[in-house]
């Protein structure tokens, strides 16, 4: 079985140490089934930078191979074009996007070197997949140095309608580098159809009766792979110590209260205000909320080097302070705002304490929140996903409330429709996310993607 090359931003850990994001264990996994190489950013910035010596790691068959960056790079890159200009544009946020030429040839730069300092680790037969908005250049910069192998890349976050895309002074050139690709994955099917109608629309691109697409003088595979988290661990976390102390502590403090859980990276895409205010309506419309019901929100702080996300941050510990001083009483506080990271299997016993599960993006590619609060419920008592409509899950996990976040009545609505779901109805809705959140499992997700990359590449050798 050929070896997987996965190139991601950040790299790692090859071991779950609890604190893991869900996709790095994802990768990890897939990894090991077939072994493999990661390749990326160390997350140091030191004065070398890509120029300095490759860190290498090994555990089993998979290793690691990272870089440093440098500063300059790291700020036109990094805190520069990927998060000022891609970001914000993909997210739908035009009104916070920074386009500056400076910023551009920054993060062209950092995947040429990336793309340089991959190509010598590479093998003939290995089997290479990128991931994220961080590397939309590096395949096309992979071909042009004559590699050969099959390439794949995944956004991780929204491809936007064209009205939106074309914003971006070099939509051009960003799409033309996804067509050197030998397949691009996106998260849903309205993603898949906002980059084919860019195709069709923006550069003349043509469908091929074996269903790719040819724009720009390149042919490309594009499809949708929605992904899942690992079910399993999840849904049994509430027996580990860490799961079953924080559930237990939980419930300990909850007593009869109910409590709505969010677990969001402090960003302004995933509508952390509106969830507040929208709570803060529910207590104003129906004061038998209060002492009943109360708001856990988890934000670990993230990209505090872009202004945007310590505005957002600043204007969250207000709104929460503002709210909780309207409404707070001796025994009892609407908010709970913690600006820290949980493990994951904490995270899990606080999941099923807590009888909603609110999701709110303004945008967002999958969400996994969504998938990892279904998974961690108890079958005999779950509670409820409420769900914005513009979480790329919505398009897959029907059952849950769905909401529009942008109206701060109808998310209020949900709350309570939510909070006042009888027993019967929770199961049913619950159990039909269960059946979709353990079938459709990162695992597999991966499997799909990387079985359709091979496919795609030997029909091509066999074409010639
Ligand atoms: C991007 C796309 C897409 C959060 N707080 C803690 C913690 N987390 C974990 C969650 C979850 C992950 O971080 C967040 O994943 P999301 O999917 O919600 O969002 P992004 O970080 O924006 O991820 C997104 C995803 O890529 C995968 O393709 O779904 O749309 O934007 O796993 O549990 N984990 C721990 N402590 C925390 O406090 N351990």
């Amino acid at each position: 079985m050929s070896r997987i090359v996965v190139v991601s931003n950040r790299v790692g850990p090859l071991t779950d140490t609890g604190r893991a994001g869900g996709l790095a264990v994802a990768l990890v996994d897939v990894l090991r089934e077939r072994g493999g190489l990661w390749f990326g950013w160390s997350g140091e910035v030191s004065e070398e930078g890509t120029y300095g010596p490759l860190r290498f790691n090994e555990s089993g068959n998979v290793s690691t191979a990272t870089i440093d960056v440098a500063q300059a790079d790291y700020d036109e890159s990094y805190a520069g074009f990927a998060n000022r200009a891609l970001w914000p544009t993909l997210h739908y946020r035009l009104d916070l996007t920074d386009f500056d030429r400076r910023l551009e040839q920054g993060y062209r730069r950092v995947n040429e070197r990336f793309a340089d300092r991959l190509i010598p680790l590479l093998r003939p037969d290995d089997i290479v997949w990128v991931h994220d908005y961080h590397f939309f250049f590096l395949g096309e910069m992979l071909r042009n140095a004559g590699v050969k192998n099959p390439i794949g890349f995944f956004l991780h976050i929204p491809f936007p309608v064209p009205e939106i895309l074309t914003a971006l002074p070099n939509h051009k050139e960003l799409t033309r580098a996804l067509l050197s690709y030998d397949l691009v994955g996106f998260q849903t099917g309205q993603h898949l159809s906002a980059f084919e109608r860019y195709l069709f629309e923006e550069v003349d691109g043509e469908r091929e009766a074996d269903g790719s697409i040819r724009a720009m003088g390149r042919q490309v595979v594009a499809d949708a792979f929605p992904i899942g988290i690992d079910a399993s661990a999840f849904s049994n976390f509430h027996e580990t110590s860490e799961g079953h102390e924080h559930y237990a502590l939980m419930k300990n403090e909850l007593g009869d209260q109910k409590q709505i859980v969010g677990v969001d990276r402090i960003d302004y895409s995933k509508g952390l205000p509106e969830r507040f205010t929208a709570f803060e309506r529910l207590l104003e419309l129906h004061p038998d909320s209060k002492g009943e019901v109360t708001l856990l929100q988890i934000a670990p702080p993230s990209r505090s080097e872009v202004r945007a996300y310590l505005e957002i941050q600043r204007l969250l510990e207000g709104l929460s302070g503002r709210i909780n001083g309207r409404f707070s009483d001796l025994d009892w506080t609407p908010i709970h705002f913690i600006t820290r990271s949980f493990p994951r299997r904490s995270l899990a016993g606080i999941y099923r304490a807590s009888s909603v599960g609110l999701v709110t993006p303004l945008r967002d590619g999958m969400n996994l929140v969504a998938k990892e609060y279904i998974a961690a419920q108890d079958p005999e008592d779950p509670g409820v996903l409420v769900l914005s409509r513009f979480a790329g899950a919505a398009e897959e996990m029907t059952e849950a409330v769905i909401v529009n976040p942008y109206s701060i009545d109808e998310l209020a609505d949900g709350l309570r429709q939510a909070i006042q779901m009888p027993l019967e109805e929770r199961r049913e809705r619950w159990e039909a996310l269960y059946d979709k959140v353990m079938t459709n499992t990162a695992s597999a997700w991966s499997r799909r993607f990387l079985d359709r990359l091979v496919s795609i590449h030997d029909e091509a050798t066999v074409d010639g």
